[in-house]
């Protein structure tokens, strides 16, 4: 890597000519540019399959060819025409294959045939799906107790898919459901529950067009959620404020360039994203919306005091509010001081966020992981809620909360019963459908996983997609501790790390993607469901031909094995591994909200899960929308760290060329860093203070106090535009040092976005 091309600074727009010429590249480079392109046009379309890119909405109306730069990545490298063929598994053993990285793992391309571990030649080799599923159902059934066997899901797998998933591992005995969501906007679900009494978001794709203001908080949609630029945009060229809270000058939040513009494209301009754009210290959120809501309390005080219209909606309050007073008394407590130590803001310049949310009529509040993945992320996603309450902005056009998904339908993994405490109405409404009665006892979330994958109580791991020891904190005493096991499965599209880690017994189970054509035993085609961030269910139907003919879909793997394990007692397994209809009937009985499954996913643009907060219906125990009124958090990550110079909080986030722990490629344009992943971005003068030169090399050390030593070696030194003491760096390499023990209050969601560590120069 030459010393210039790590240049960490945002000039030009996002978007544009660079995201055209990445999706030629990706195209060409996933060695599919026909299949892939041809490909593209059926993403997010009504006779196309979902992409699984990630779970921003698709208009509920228009037929508006929607795609990105980064759905076009996803798409082409699932497209691929490379091949993970037995002869690749013979040619290599398991350790040579833990030495190489997670772009060169990704490369090999799809995998082909259904592998068992052998330990003998340490190599997997090919086996049939039967025996394959007889020796699982044997690992399972050998076990003291289904709680020792975890099962995990990652956010692709459909709605039919995870239904199935549940229904086996519940009548299995157990309800460990470690789920990619406990990573991610665990938070969020939680606050929102207790808040609104409903764990998502309130709004459509529609409100971004009424909105006057729309506050974006801890979130990178440029590289992200790209789809989500062209709302904002639109939202900023209509005369809409949109304001950012992010701890980084993200360029995508900037300035954006639609690659569907053709005018625009040929002329070479770009449009604003936003208007307005605050950068607080890592974790300062809670007190930015604290100080949002204090001047939001003078604005009021001034008013009455004038014989001004309220600023506060008194109506709403009254009407659907439980809480009120407490918190009003919190916000008085808490000192401008404070917040502004905290947030890292002046009180000047909360003010003016301030003002802005005062000002508009109809306000949408956006967020990600930069709000999730903290020690205080539940009382910072209630902090927001409060605020938004406080003017009655949820539950009315154009105005709402939005948590924004991370994975395509990780919302709906949730909604059709992948979750280690599920309510006791789904449970019985389960025991209702099967007529036998189910496990209720808490089950594992990833954090529980984790401790009883590292204690040896676990002795099974099931994996439903994703990248489970690669995604997880602590990811080298996972990886240590996972060859333990007796039992492995992966069922996936793609070879990595975590299939690197075989128990005694082990399997990798390939399955059909979501762009591929899936036809039952008769020769008909299915189709699965996905749920968006915005409570949206859609259809989605693949169109290549599938990259290896021995794969099948998750459905039919999942039936197999419970089918094996369980015999077809309870459950008809073949019937429903044939006919995905007969799934959607079934989650329909279960959960009526569904409705009319089969036929209301036949609707062209899927229809809208009933979601009762959007009608100012709210599920607490209350039957109010609840404030909260906690106090700000102490003993923060940051207030540990700022009195020393080599200490810092560290935030772990995405390139633009990654999903999650698949890499792409090595470059992350809209930051100026290119070919190099192992960068840790710093304030100019916090490297100066360190006594270095950017370009450096240096190591980072966990400054966790729980006694483990964790070390990531040979990153170099990035100057960024980052308020000093935080620092920030590529999740999976980075995830050796969050540590397991440091985690959300309530959410169990690691902290990997404030994680205290050391930087030393580097030593070999
Ligand atoms: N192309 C692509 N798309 C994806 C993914 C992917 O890997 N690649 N992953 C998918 C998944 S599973 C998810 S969950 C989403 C993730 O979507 P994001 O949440 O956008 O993901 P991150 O890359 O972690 O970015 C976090 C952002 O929050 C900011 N931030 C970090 N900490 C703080 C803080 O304390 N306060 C504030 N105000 N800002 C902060 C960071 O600077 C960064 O801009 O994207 C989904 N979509
Ligand atoms: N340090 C740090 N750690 C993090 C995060 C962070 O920001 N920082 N983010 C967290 C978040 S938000 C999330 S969501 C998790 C993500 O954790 P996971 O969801 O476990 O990880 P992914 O990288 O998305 O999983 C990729 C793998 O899924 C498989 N796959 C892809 N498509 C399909 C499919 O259609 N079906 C099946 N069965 N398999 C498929 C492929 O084999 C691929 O290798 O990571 C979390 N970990
Ligand atoms: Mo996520």
């Amino acid at each position: 890597m030459a010393d210039n091309e790590v240049v960490g600074k945002c000039s030009k727009a996002a978007g544009g000519w660079g995201a055209l010429k990445s999706v030629g590249r990706q195209l060409m480079g996933s060695g599919a540019p026909l299949a892939g392109a041809r490909t593209m046009l059926k993403a997010n379309q009504p006779d196309g399959f979902d992409c699984p890119g990630c779970a921003w909405g698709d208009p509920e109306h228009g037929s508006s060819f929607e795609f990105c730069e980064n759905g076009v990545k996803a798409v082409a490298w699932e497209a691929t025409t490379a091949r993970a063929k037995p002869e690749f598994f013979a040619a290599h053993t398991v350790s040579e294959l833990r030495g190489w990285s997670d772009f060169e793992l990704e490369h090999e391309g799809r995998l082909t045939h259904p592998l068992r571990y052998d330990s003998a030649s340490d190599r997997y080799s090919p086996v049939t799906w039967d025996e394959a599923f007889g020796e699982i159902a044997d690992a399972l059934n050998a076990l003291d107790t289904p709680y020792q066997a975890e099962f995990y899901t990652s956010g692709r797998a459909s709605n039919e898919a995870a239904f199935l998933y549940q229904m086996f591992v519940r009548l299995f005995g157990t309800n460990n459901f470690p789920d990619c969501s406990n990573m991610c906007h665990e938070a969020s679900g939680i606050a929102l529950t207790e808040a609104i009494g409903i764990g998502k978001g309130t709004v459509r794709l529609e409100d971004f067009e009424l909105a006057d203001a729309i506050f974006v908080v801890g979130q990178n949609p440029g590289t992200n959620h790209p789809r989500m630029l062209t709302d904002l945009r639109a939202a900023v060229g209509r005369g809409a404020r949109v304001v950012v809270l992010n701890t980084l000058k993200e360029r995508g939040l900037h300035r954006f360039a639609d690659p569907q513009d053709k005018l625009e494209m040929l002329a070479g301009g770009s449009a604003s994203t936003s208007t307005d754009y605050f950068t607080p210290l890592l974790g300062g959120d809670m007190a930015v919306f604290r100080g949002i809501a204090k001047a939001v309390f003078a604005a009021e005080d001034e008013a009455v005091r004038a014989g001004k219209p309220a600023v506060l909606d008194h109506q709403f309050i009254a009407a659907h509010c439980s809480g009120f007073d407490a918190y009003r008394a919190t916000v008085d407590a808490t000192s401008w001081d404070d917040i502004e130590d905290q947030s890292g803001l002046s009180r000047l310049e909360i003010e003016d966020a301030a003002a802005i949310f005062i000002a508009a009529d109809n306000v949408i509040t956006t967020w990600a992981m930069g709000v999730t993945q903290h020690r205080h992320s539940v009382v910072t996603v209630r902090e927001i809620t409060n605020v938004m309450l406080l003017r009655g902005q949820v539950g009315r056009p154009g105005a709402g909360l939005c948590p924004v998904r991370g994975h395509s339908n990780v919302q709906g993994d949730r909604t059709v019963g992948i979750n280690e405490r599920a309510p006791a109405s789904f449970i019985d409404a389960m025991e209702r459908e099967l007529g036998v009665s189910l496990p209720r006892a808490v089950g594992h979330n990833t954090l529980g996983a984790i401790g009883a994958i590292l204690d040896g109580t676990a002795r099974a791991f099931i994996g439903l997609g994703g990248n489970f020891a690669r995604a997880v904190p602590d990811s080298a005493l996972i990886a240590e501790a996972f060859g333990k096991l007796d039992l492995t499965v992966n069922i996936a599209t793609k070879l990595n790390h975590s299939h690197l880690l075989p128990g005694r017994s082990a399997f990798i189970l390939p399955c059909l993607g979501r762009t591929e054509i899936d036809k039952n035993s008769n020769g008909v085609t299915q189709i699965v469901t996905v749920e968006d961030s915005m409570s949206m269910v859609h259809g989605s139907g693949g169109i290549n031909r599938p990259a290896s003919p021995e794969l099948r879909s998750e459905v039919r793997i999942i039936a197999g094995i419970a089918k094996a394990t369980l015999g077809s007692g309870v459950v008809d397994w073949d019937a429903l591994a044939d006919n995905n209809d007969k799934v959607r009937d079934m989650i329909a009985r279960v959960l009526p909200i569904f409705g009319d499954f089969n036929a209301n996913v036949r609707k062209p643009r899927g229809f809208r899960l009933r979601n009762s907060a959007a009608l100012r219906q709210w599920d607490t125990a209350t039957r109010k929308a609840n404030f909260s009124d906690a106090a700000l958090p102490e003993n923060t990550v940051w207030q540990r760290t700022r009195d020393s110079d080599d200490t810092f909080v560290l935030q772990t986030f995405r390139s633009h060329d990654q999903y999650n722990t698949t890499v792409y490629g090595m470059d992350d344009r809209y930051r100026g860093v290119f070919g190099a992943r192992q960068v840790v971005f710093l304030h100019r003068d916090d490297i100066a203070a360190l006594g270095a030169e950017p370009q450096d090399l240096v190591d980072v050390l966990s400054a966790a106090d729980d006694g483990i030593e964790r070390i990531a070696r040979g990153f170099r030194l990035v100057p960024y535009d980052i308020p000093r003491g935080c620092a920030a760096g590529y999740y999976p390499e980075l995830n050796v040092l969050v540590p397991h023990t440091e985690f959300g209050d309530k959410s169990f969601t690691p902290a990997s976005k404030s994680i205290a560590v050391r930087i030393r120069p580097h030593v070999d």
